[in-house]
C-alpha cells in the first residue's frame, strides 16, 4: 500500500481594517456601508463606557462583579451586527464578553447590569428576543445552541415550517474550547448538518493561563477541521472583517445547512473579572501592544480618513454616551424588589400541588412549615411562653 496523504487543509485568516486603519478593498468591498461603520463605532463607544461605568459601580459596592468587554467590542460589533442585517431572529448563545452583540439583537442593556448585581431578572429575557441567559458555566452553552440548532432544522425539514434563514451563534472565549462540551457541541452540528455558528473569541489569555499553556495547537480554528466543519480566522478588532466572516457563515448555514467554526483574534484590554488583577500574570509590554490595536482606535481613524467622523462628533457621542449608560443604571437599580413568589413562578409553567403549599406558606409566619399546621403552630409557641 503507498504511502499517501490522509487529509491536508489550509485555513483562511481575514482581515480588512488592519491596526493602521489601513483598509483592504479587495475583501473590504461590499462589507459594511459607511453609515454601518458609523452606527457600529457608536454603538462599541457606548458599550465601552458602559462598561467603564459597570466597573465603577462594582469598585463602589454597587454590583457583585463585572467582566469588562474592553477590546473585544468589535468581534461582537461585526457579528451581532451581521445577524441583526442578514438573519433578524436568530438565535443568540452568550457567554459574557459580547454584551453588544447581544444589544443589537434586542437584549435591553440593564439586564445584563442586573445579572451582575445578582439580580435573576437579568436573566429574564424578553419575549420575542432570542437570547439565551449568560452562561457562566465555560463552555456548557455551545451544547444548547446545536439543541436549538437542531430544532430549527426539525421544524423545517419534519414539521415542514416554513424557515427563514436564522441560524444559532454561539459565543465562548479560548478557555472554555479547551471543554468537552464544545467538542461534543461541534461533532453534533457538523455530523447532523446543522445552523450553526461557533464563535470563538480567542482573547489570549483564561483568567491567569495564556493560549500557549492552553493548547498546544497553533491556531484554535484548527479544531474545527477535526469535525469536517469549515472554520476561518478573522481579525476580531476589525468590524469589517468579523461582519464578512458572519455573513459568509450566515449563509453557509442558510443554503446549504452546514455549521461554520469562526476563530476572532482578539484581546482582553481589561482584567479578567473585576475580581481578578491582571498585572500580577500579564506582560505590561504584551497588552501596551494591544491597546494599540484597540478596535474604537482603528475604526475611528478609518472613518476620519473618510470625513465621516469629526472632534464635534466625538463630543457629542460621549456626552450621549453618558446620559445613555446614567438611565441605564437608573432603571437597574431603580427596579422594584423581587417578591417571594418569584422563586415559585418561574420554573413551572403549572405549579405542582406540593409547590403552591410551599409558596403558601411562604405568605404565614409558619415558614416551612405546612399552613394548615398553623393552629398548631400557633399552639406551640403560646405552650413556650
Ligand atoms: C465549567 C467551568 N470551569 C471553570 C470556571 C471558572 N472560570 C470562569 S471564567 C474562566 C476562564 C474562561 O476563559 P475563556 O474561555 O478564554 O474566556 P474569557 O474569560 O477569556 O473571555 C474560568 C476557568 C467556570 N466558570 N466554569
Ligand atoms: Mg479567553
Amino acid at each position: 500500500m503507498p504511502k499517501r496523504i490522509a487529509y491536508k487543509i489550509e485555513i483562511e485568516s481575514i482581515s480588512i481594517l488592519d491596526e493602521h486603519a489601513n483598509f483592504d478593498e479587495s475583501l473590504g468591498a461590499g462589507t459594511l456601508r459607511d453609515d454601518e461603520a458609523v452606527f457600529l463605532y457608536e454603538q462599541m463607544t457606548i458599550v465601552r463606557h458602559y462598561d467603564e461605568i459597570a466597573f465603577k459601580l462594582q469598585r463602589s459596592g454597587r454590583m457583585g462583579t463585572y467582566p469588562q468587554n474592553k477590546g473585544q467590542e468589535a468581534a461582537a460589533a461585526g457579528a451581532g451586527f451581521a445577524i441583526k442585517k442578514h438573519a433578524p431572529g436568530s438565535w443568540l448563545v452568550p457567554c459574557y464578553r459580547e454584551n453588544l452583540a447581544l444589544f443589537l439583537n434586542g437584549l435591553p442593556m440593564e439586564k445584563i447590569l442586573l445579572h451582575w448585581m445578582g439580580d435573576e431578572r437579568g436573566n429574564q429575557i424578553p419575549d420575542g428576543v432570542n437570547i439565551l441567559p449568560i452562561s457562566i458555566p465555560i463552555g456548557t452553552h455551545p451544547l444548547h445552541a446545536s439543541g436549538l440548532a437542531w430544532s430549527l432544522k426539525y421544524r423545517e425539514r419534519v414539521m415542514k415550517e416554513a424557515r427563514d434563514n436564522s441560524v444559532v451563534i454561539s459565543f465562548f472565549g479560548d478557555g472554555a474550547s479547551s471543554e468537552g462540551d464544545v467538542h461534543e457541541a461541534m461533532n453534533f452540528a457538523s455530523a447532523l448538518k446543522l445552523p450553526a455558528i461557533f464563535l470563538c473569541q480567542n482573547n489570549r489569555w483564561a483568567i491567569s493561563v495564556p493560549i500557549s499553556k492552553q493548547m498546544g495547537s497553533e491556531t484554535v480554528v484548527q479544531k474545527a477541521c477535526a469535525y469536517g466543519m469549515h472554520g476561518v480566522q478573522a481579525d476580531g478588532n476589525d468590524i469589517f472583517a468579523m461582519y464578512k466572516v458572519t455573513r459568509d457563515a450566515i449563509e453557509r448555514a442558510s443554503n446549504d445547512m452546514k455549521p461554520t467554526f469562526i476563530e476572532a483574534v482578539t484581546y482582553r484590554l481589561g482584567d479578567h473579572t473585576t475580581a481578578d488583577d491582571a498585572r500580577r500574570y500579564r506582560d505590561p509590554k504584551e497588552v501596551e501592544a494591544w491597546f494599540n490595536k484597540d478596535p474604537l482606535i482603528r475604526t475611528r481613524k478609518y472613518l476620519e480618513k473618510k470625513n465621516l467622523w469629526s472632534a464635534d462628533k466625538q463630543t457629542a457621542l460621549e456626552a450621549k454616551a453618558k446620559e445613555m449608560v446614567s438611565q441605564i443604571v437608573k432603571n437597574a437599580e431603580g427596579i422594584a424588589k423581587p417578591t417571594s413568589d418569584d422563586i415559585f413562578d418561574y420554573t413551572f409553567a403549572t405549579l405542582p400541588d406540593e409547590i403552591i403549599r410551599q409558596r403558601d406558606t411562604m405568605h404565614t409566619h409558619s415558614l416551612g412549615q405546612n399552613p394548615s399546621q398553623e393552629t398548631l403552630n400557633a399552639h406551640t409557641h403560646a405552650g413556650a411562653r
